[in-house]
């Protein structure tokens, strides 16, 4: 019998014991448009399960720092905690900033303090201090970052402290120190929290270079893997409209300075820089919307999107002319790699934004998603924001600082448009206007959501849903190809990319559609399961 919705979720969950059963069973459910299909994310895995989630580190240092050219990094920790970080999640750089000034490159270093046992028990604040000589004699960056691992933490080295004495004692260094400690909150999506917060505190609004064109926006959420981020600067600058700053892909800390002013937040990934957002609606009055250049059809309704909110006719009218001229470079190719791809199913895990997004680009090539979830998403990006009140606070989420946030005596302008305009957006269902309905609304019912999948739980989903594909990460990516089915990275791309907008549609088309038309994946049965490989008789017989 085929089992289907959460039926097939409590076949694969009736392994575990009742207590696991309980908790997993509030993670893992079935779209029903009849229920309020309420989630349960955020908390801590359950011990012992292997999870694909990371650490809070890892999404302060990597996620949102990471990308930023201009930022040297400092580690304070010890060293396997930067030798983890070492490399890039593919976010591409180059030497300039936006005005096309020489800008350094760190993207490709990893500084680090090295922590020994004996600075463990005395104190690491001295080997800090020293570390910040070395690298302000050796590179003289402009801005430099320290990220503390858990020793650090537990220890507690006054790495604030530090900061501030490195600012006084290189004048023009912007110094911050990002308490990211490993074990604060559940998972990385608590790194994102504390990297936006300093992002807030000292960098935005310092910065005095104002936007050139008429019509000017940040890329909030987007990291630039595989160039993503490059793609969608191509499009909205043919569009007539200038990025002051992207966050943080495509970016650093000279074009971030000068985010408050331009004249709208655009949102890809909710889950890791909604802080910005909201913090930068409170500081500055500046309005976001969410963004999707994920897909062919995701793409057109943002760039539309952008255009009703500056609701300028000149503006729309060049945004038709660049959607029908790019459609039209593309619609061949889409056309084949559809008749390829036309009702194939997939089923896709990964951090807390892509599963959504992908989802739609997937709806372009014809085909369907079975499986979503999310790392380290939050009830909202699965709900939708209207949840955010009735999310209980537990006391790992209370670890993280909630920046108060006062409007800026000069900077603050909450009239950007006319409030007859602003009623009008915020009637359009096509605008989310500060603001963001989660993945819900573009699944199918019936279709599995899966809050921190693990192994075992992979495994038994794809015995079930055979989907013809499973994105994910490099983690889970040997489960599913031990399965015999094919997989793409949807974190790095398997060094593809960009996959953002038309072209990056295309692409992500032609390498779906080479992925699965390359038997590989069936052969990798084992000769032994096939046929016996040892013959022999059995001893005594005659
Ligand atoms: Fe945002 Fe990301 Fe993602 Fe993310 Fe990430 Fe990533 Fe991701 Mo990997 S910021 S939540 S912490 S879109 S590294 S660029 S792919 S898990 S879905």
């Amino acid at each position: 019998m085929v089992l289907h919705g959460n039926e097939l979720r409590d076949k694969v969950l009736e392994k575990y014991s009742a207590k696991v059963y309980r908790n997993r069973k509030q993670h893992v459910l079935s779209i029903d448009p009849e229920a309020s299909n309420e989630i349960t994310a955020n908390v801590r895995t359950i011990p012992g399960i292997i999870t694909q989630r990371g650490c809070c580190y890892a999404g302060c240092k990597g996620v949102v720092l990471g990308p930023m050219s201009d930022n040297a990094i400092i580690v304070h920790g010890p060293i396997g905690c930067s030798f983890y970080t070492w490399g890039t999640r593919r976010h591409k750089q180059v030497e300039t900033d936006r005005h096309g000034e020489h800008a350094d490159c760190y993207v490709e270093y990893c500084f680090s303090t090295d922590m020994q046992e004996p600075n463990i028990v005395f104190g690491g604040e001295k080997k800090l201090k020293k570390a910040i000589e070395e690298c302000m004699a050796i590179y003289k960056p402009k801005m430099l970052s320290i990220c503390s691992t858990c020793p650090v933490g537990l220890i507690g080295d006054d790495i604030h402290a530090i900061a501030k004495w490195a600012r006084e004692e290189y004048p023009g260094l912007m110094c911050i120190a990002f308490s990211c400690e490993g074990y604060k909150g559940v998972t990385q999506s608590a790194g994102h929290h504390i990297a936006s917060n300093q992002i807030i505190r000292f960098i935005v609004g310092t910065g005095d270079h104002k936007p050139q064109k008429k019509f000017s926006v940040n890329i909030l959420g987007e990291y630039n893997i595989g160039g993503d981020g490059w793609e969608i600067e191509r499009i909205l600058n043919r569009c007539g409209i200038e990025v002051v700053s992207a966050m943080t892909g495509t970016s650093c800390y000279r074009d971030m300075k000068n985010a408050h002013l331009a004249d709208l937040n655009l949102v890809q990934c909710h889950r890791s820089i909604n802080y910005v957002a909201d913090m930068m609606k409170d500081k500055y009055g500046m309005d976001w919307i969410k963004v999707n250049f994920i897909g062919v059809n995701a793409t057109k309704k943002s760039i539309r999107a952008i255009g009703a909110y500056f609701n300028d006719p000149e503006l729309s009218a060049r945004i038709e002319e660049v959607i029908a001229d790019e459609e039209n470079t593309i619609a061949d190719e889409m056309e084949y790699y559809k008749s390829k791809l036309k009702g194939k199913t997939a089923a896709i895990y990964v951090g807390g934004s892509r599963s959504h997004h992908y989802q739609l680009l997937l709806q372009d090539l014809g085909m369907s998603t079975v499986l979503a979830g999310y790392e380290f998403a939050h009830r909202d990006d699965y709900e939708g924001r209207r949840v955010i009140p009735d999310i209980k606070v537990d006391a790992d989420s209370k670890n993280i600082e909630n920046l108060k946030i006062e409007a800026d005596e000069n900077l603050y302008n909450p009239d950007r448009i006319t409030p007859e305009h602003r009623a009008e957006l915020e009637a359009n269902e096509d605008i989310d206007l500060n603001d963001y309905q989660g993945m819900y609304p573009d699944m199918e019912e019936g279709s599995i959501i899966a809050d921190d999948l693990n192994h075992f739980e992979t495994e038994e989903f794809l015995k079930a849903l055979k989907p013809d594909v499973f994105f994910s990460g490099i983690k889970d990516k040997f489960v599913v190809q031990k399965a015999g089915m094919l997989s793409r990275q949807i974190h790095s791309y398997d060094y593809q990319g960009p996959y953002t907008c038309f072209q990056g549609a295309a692409r992500f088309g032609h390498d779906l559609v080479m992925g699965l038309y390359v038997p590989a994946w069936s052969f990798i049965k084992a000769p032994w399961k096939n046929q016996a490989t040892l013959v022999g008789k059995l001893g005594g017989e005659v």
